[in-house]
């Protein structure tokens, strides 16, 4: 299979707490139909691509939580994304939320996950997000309540990387990004593209501070573990005023050289396609030799259970 081809990042437009499963497939299918068009062999949609953001509420109907996770993906509702997929030739990366089989109320349900599918329709790796940014508890005292401990077990999968595409591709979701260690997991393996989806606030409420910060907090880390990974990346957002809170858009295609080489320009649902050469990993993968230049004997920290955290001192 040729390691040049076009891959896509695509981002959605907010999806309301009301709006179906078979609206938002059909939103989807229209960008897959979009990718064929622009001859894409792959495409990233975002984390929790089926539904509402709805980790910003605290929600106590365990019905209407458990409307927002899938028990089996495909399921009845998301199938026909999977046979236009398989149909096209087109391989995808897919955020959602996976019921854990065993779990009831509205607590804990299961994972922030993302599957990803190969063009020829098998299902190469499964993730479920190992970062789980927030607060496991309502808080009284935010103005955004981020509420993913309480809905999610941590994943438990590791850091998968498959091969797929011709290539070898990793997968990370939205906080994920922001973690060197999630990155190195997957350059460690080989990665040569990593796919990933993210519902990231445009603004943080209660530290505006940060909101001139937020491109730059959003684009650094994946711009450094391109670079350090030598690996591509397709980064796909949930983006617009979702539930009243503005999500930031910035979907992007980053080289290995660590240079942005797409990135969006609107809020709403929008097919990123550009064109990647896998080769071109192999400059940086040789400036990076690992088992040449890594001291892993020198990194024992890293896996020492915790570091300095301010939270706990
Ligand atoms: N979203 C956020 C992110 O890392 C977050 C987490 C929480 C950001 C609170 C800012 C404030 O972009 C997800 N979905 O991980």
């Amino acid at each position: 299979m040729s390691r040049r081809f076009v891959a896509a990042a695509a981002q959605l437009g907010p999806i309301e707490r009301g709006e179906s499963r078979r609206s938002v497939v059909a939103r989807l299918l229209a960008l897959l139909d979009e990718a064929r068009a622009a001859d894409c062999r792959f495409v990233v949609f975002p984390e929790m691509a089926l539904t509402t953001f709805f980790p910003r509420w605290l929600i106590e109907d365990p019905a209407e939580v458990a409307g927002y996770f899938e028990s089996a993906l495909p399921g009845p509702e998301t199938a026909p994304l999977f046979e236009r997929a398989r149909r096209y030739g087109i391989g995808f990366y897919l955020g959602y939320c996976e019921r854990h089989p065993e779990r009831g109320g509205a607590d804990h349900l299961g994972y922030n996950a993302a599957i990803l599918v190969a063009p020829d329709g098998r299902v190469a790796a499964r993730y479920r997000k190992v970062h789980l940014p927030g607060n496991a508890r309502y808080d009284p005292t935010l103005k955004l309540q981020h509420l993913e401990p309480w809905y999610f077990l941590p994943g438990d999968l590791g850091f998968p990387v498959a091969e797929a595409l011709g290539g070898r591709v990793g997968l990370l979701i939205c906080n994920d990004r922001r973690w060197p260690e999630a990155w190195r997991m997957l350059g460690l393996q080989g990665a040569e593209m990593v796919a990933l989806g993210y519902n990231s606030p445009a603004q943080l409420p209660d530290n505006p501070a940060q909101n001139a910060l937020r491109k730059l907090h959003h684009l650094l880390p994946m711009q450094s573990a391109a670079y350090q990974n030598g690996t591509w990346i397709v980064a796909a957002a949930k983006a617009g005023t979702e539930g009243g809170c503005a999500m930031m858009g910035h979907s992007c295609v980053i080289a290995p050289s660590g240079e942005v080489v797409a990135l969006s320009s609107g809020l709403g649902d929008e097919l990123l396609p550009y064109r990647v050469d896998l080769d071109a990993t192999a400059e940086y993968k040789r400036f990076f030799d690992f088992a040449t230049y890594r001291r892993p004997e020198c990194y024992g920290l890293l896996t020492e259970p915790h570091g300095r955290s301010p939270q706990r001192e």
